[in-house]
């Protein structure tokens, strides 16, 4: 290996108010070329961008050198999604230099403020999933581990939710329209990727005969580079983002044949592979272009691992495994188990038990759902179109697979059939989650409660056939970006009391157990909560004209809107306030406003239905000065990592309401808690884990257990019966099945009364309605006293230091990816 040291002239650029300042001003020229007079926001964001990012470069580079010259072995964190947010204030904190930047921008009479709300906001992901691989990437750069991101650059991420007509409408989320000045392209980084063509076998020189994938379509990969900078540390790290580009050979045909309108059109429709994230919708699961978009990220991916590697180790491909560890997240990226074998033995001529043994030993899957109905699947004859030489492999991998359980369990042929890695069931379709397992060293569920149902459930099987394959590693959140960044104020007040130790080490929150008996404490504590929750309530009633009262309980559930989820539990309870407060039943109440965000996928049309209801009933209540002194709804619109950093701070009461044993972990949870919220929940993903740290005591606990819900289930769950035996339950279900929310439509909620009732009421709402009612009149009660509240609130940010995404990747680095901190 050449060492390539960095030039000599090279240098650090300054990090004092004075250079800071003289790097805006240069950039505000030199890069947005403009005069500051005629600057518009986005110019100074573009210039504050680049006055940072100048700043992470040379620490991007040295630890490139770092790991080169340590040989160390690195982690290949493979996702469809990175819902990573605003840049700007996170890499201006990791780099301590917010300060001075906030003070440049002043002295030039900029608010950082408004720099940094013009920043938009990367939502390469839908929710939960692409979010914890954002705070996975932070935890990795922070704590000096040599993790890279590989990834998807959309042109289009996330859609933007706008609500016209009280319902939810989707717009394209043109995120790069003005560039990204986070982004380096790397126009030499660029791997051809094949599709379709057919297989056809004939000797090597060797005479040995081999398989060759011919006839395909090639497009090309070109890879976009992000700085992932760690907090307190040197360390940056690189999330590299694949964009779809025509191959030009393959233009070159159809020029050629004089078809030159054919060709750009052919140029775009290749193009098109990285144009979309897809929203998690079962409407569109099957998708061709999304299984083509998987393979081409993965071959990408696995092209630049491997040449990174064999330029390291050159044919040594023994020391594979312990060079390079490959996490898949979830089985979006699975297919990457049969690629490497395709790279392994077609690119680089390894014989099929060499590199099976290889490929077992680099893999680790993640599971993040026990629904059956997110389970991918993909029909064989799409599958042998599309990737003929994958489906020839995943064969022989399935008939290797198979033919070990038939000799270690003979004669149980309806285990073979049910561990087939091809369904014969339903119509033969590849079951992405079985090639992830039969590929890995090690299979991980995201929540103590996930993983143990993943064992006795879902994977039951593999959990015999692999015994101790699948483990869990509980999910995890940053405390860079969910507290110090999200919520300064209540940063600096825990900081004034125990240090700021707690944001690279979440475990010293501890220390501030004793400050939970400290009256002081308690007012500075809610006078934070306060200064918060006027914040959102100023956006509130500029947005959607809707005035709060910081004196009300802020009762908050914000995440994807899903029937599991459960958001029409907590509107039957709005519903039920509403009819006591009507009914002249105040005594003892506390006010409250419920906030919900959250998007629907366009295609799941009970969710959106959903979100039309909670607006009607938002307007029926909001209007209504009676009712209004009591409670206030709002549907706070286009939820992404930008408002949730805003609202997180200001929230009371988190809403975590999933039937018991369907949401795998949950991470609003923990960030609600972390900042400063009381949780209401099931028991359920990490919800039991957070009680088993708060303590019971301090936490809403209501509902049936997952054993309690398989139970009913069993017995024939009627939900006719709670109906029947609960006067509020029926009033508030009659009234949406009335029409009482939608005049002049009476019919527009039928569906949802009809699921509730006539179709069997599937996430058993009515049955742990009664319970949840209760538990929010303890909610209620308790907040009323302020001073116990705050008491209790203390605790749970105290004892939240498990759910930093620090202590997961730790854990992922030693139980499954062997490798240590490599700090330069
Ligand atoms: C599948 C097929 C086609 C198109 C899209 C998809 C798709 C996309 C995203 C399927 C699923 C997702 C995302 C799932 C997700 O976010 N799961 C959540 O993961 C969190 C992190 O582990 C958990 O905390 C949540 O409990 C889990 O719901």
């Amino acid at each position: 290996m050449n060492k390539s040291r960095l030039p000599a002239t090279t240098r650090r650029p300054a990090r004092d108010l004075h250079g800071i300042a003289r790097s805006l001003a240069n950039h505000l020229t030199y890069t947005s070329g403009c005069l500051p007079s005629f600057a518009t926001i986005r110019d100074w964001y573009e210039a504050t961008a680049h006055a940072v990012r100048d700043r992470l470069i040379e620490r991007r580079l040295s630890t490139i050198e770092n790991y080169v010259e340590k040989d160390t072995k690195r982690v290949y964190y493979l996702s469809l999604e990175f819902l990573i947010g605003r840049m700007l204030v996170d890499s201006a904190l990791n780099l301590d230099i917010e300060e001075p930047l906030r003070e440049g921008l002043l002295e030039l009479g900029i608010d950082m403020e408004n720099v940094v709300e013009s920043e938009p906001d990367a939502a390469l992901g839908n929710g939960g999933l692409g979010r914890l691989a954002a705070c996975f990437l932070d935890s990795m750069a922070t704590l000096d581990l040599p993790g890279m991101g590989y990834g998807i650059r959309y042109e289009y991420g996330m859609f933007t939710q706008h609500i016209e007509n009280g319902q939810q409408v989707e717009q394209p989320d043109n995120w790069l329209r003005y560039g990204n000045p986070w982004e380096f392209q790397r126009t030499e980084r660029l791997y051809p990727v094949k599709f379709y063509g057919r297989l056809v076998e004939f000797p090597d020189a060797d005479g040995q005969m081999s398989k060759h994938w011919i006839d395909s379509e090639i497009v090309m990969a070109m890879a976009y580079d992000m700085p992932v900078p760690g907090y307190g540390t040197d360390t940056v790290n690189n999330l590299r983002l694949w964009s779809a580009k025509a191959s030009r050979e393959f233009n070159l045909d159809s020029f050629n044949a004089g078809d030159y309108v054919g060709a750009v059109e052919e140029k775009n429709s290749t193009e098109n592979l990285s144009k979309v994230l897809y929203p998690n919708d079962t409407s569109v699961m099957g998708r061709e272009l999304r299984l083509r978009q998987q393979y081409f990220f993965v071959s990408a991916s696995l092209q630049d691992i491997l040449r990174r590697f064999s330029r390291e180790h050159p044919d040594d491909w023994e020391l594979l495994p312990e060079k390079v560890a490959i996490q898949l997240n979830d089985t979006h990226p699975a297919i990457a188990v049969a690629e490497m074998m395709h790279a392994l033995m077609d690119t680089y001529h390894l014989k099929w038990d060499q590199a099976w043994k290889l490929t077992t030993k680099i893999f680790a899957y993640t599971n993040h759902t026990l629904m059956p109905e997110a389970l991918e699947t993909w029909p064989v004859e799409m599958f042998e179109r599309v990737l003929p030489r994958h489906l020839d492999i995943i064969y022989q991998i399935n008939a290797n697979f198979l033919n070990d359980v038939n000799h270690r369990f003979p004669g149980d042929t309806d285990l073979l059939r049910r561990v087939s890695i091809v369904d014969e069931d339903n119509g033969r379709r590849v079951r992405m989650a079985y090639l992830a397992i039969v590929g890995s060293h090690t299979v991980n569920g995201v929540a103590a409660l996930h993983s143990e149902l993943l064992k006795t459930t879902l994977f039951a099987d593999f959990n015999r056939i692999f015994p101790g394959r699948i483990i869990n590693v509980t999910n995890g959140i940053t405390p860079r970006r969910w507290l110090n960044q999200c919520n300064p104020g209540l940063s600096k007040l825990i900081a004034s009391a125990i240090g700021d130790g707690f944001i690279k080490d979440l475990a010293q929150l501890e220390k501030l157990v004793p400050f939970a008996e400290d009256t002081e404490f308690r007012k500075a504590f809610m006078q934070v909560k306060r200064d918060s929750q006027a914040r959102l309530s100023e956006r509130i009633r500029v947005h959607q004209g809707i005035t709060l009262n910081t004196a009300m309980l802020f009762d908050v559930q914000v995440k994807r809107i899903h029937e599991y989820k459960r958001q029409l539990l907590n509107v039957l309870h709005v519903i039920t306030l509403y009819n006591r407060i009507r009914a002249g039943k105040t005594e003892g109440m506390t006010p409250r406003v419920v906030i919900f965000a959250g998007k629907a996928a366009p295609g799941y049309h009970m969710a959106k239905l959903i979100i039309r209801l909670i607006l009607d009933v938002a307007d029926m209540v909001n209007r209504d000065p009676a009712i209004n002194g009591f409670l206030r709804v709002v549907f706070f619109p286009n939820y992404d990592v930008s408002s949730a950093e805003r609202i997180f701070p200001a929230s009371d009461l988190s809403e975590q309401i999933s039937t018991a044993g369907t949401e795998a972990s949950g991470t609003g949870n923990m960030k609600m808690a972390l900042n400063g919220a009381l949780t209401i929940g099931t028991l359920d993903g990490a919800n039991i884990e957070i009680r088993e740290e708060v303590g019971e005591e301090n936490m809403f606990i209501f509902g049936l257990t997952t054993e309690q819900v398989a139970e009913l289930r069993a017995k024939g769950y009627n939900p006719w019966q709670y109906y029947n035996s609960n006067p509020e339950l029926k009033q508030a279900l009659d009234m949406i099945a009335g029409g009482f929310f939608s005049v002049g439509e009476p019919d527009r909620y039928k569906t949802i009364y009809e699921n509730l009732l006539w179709n069997g009421d599937h996430y058993l709402l009515l049955a742990d309605y009664a319970s949840y009612v209760a538990t929010q009149e303890a909610v209620g009660a308790l907040y009323r006293d302020q001073d116990e509240w705050a008491r209790r609130v203390i605790l749970n940010v105290a004892r939240m230091g498990k759910f930093s995404s620090d202590r997961t990747i730790r854990e992922y680095a030693q139980k499954i990816w062997g490798v240590q901190p490599v700090p330069r």
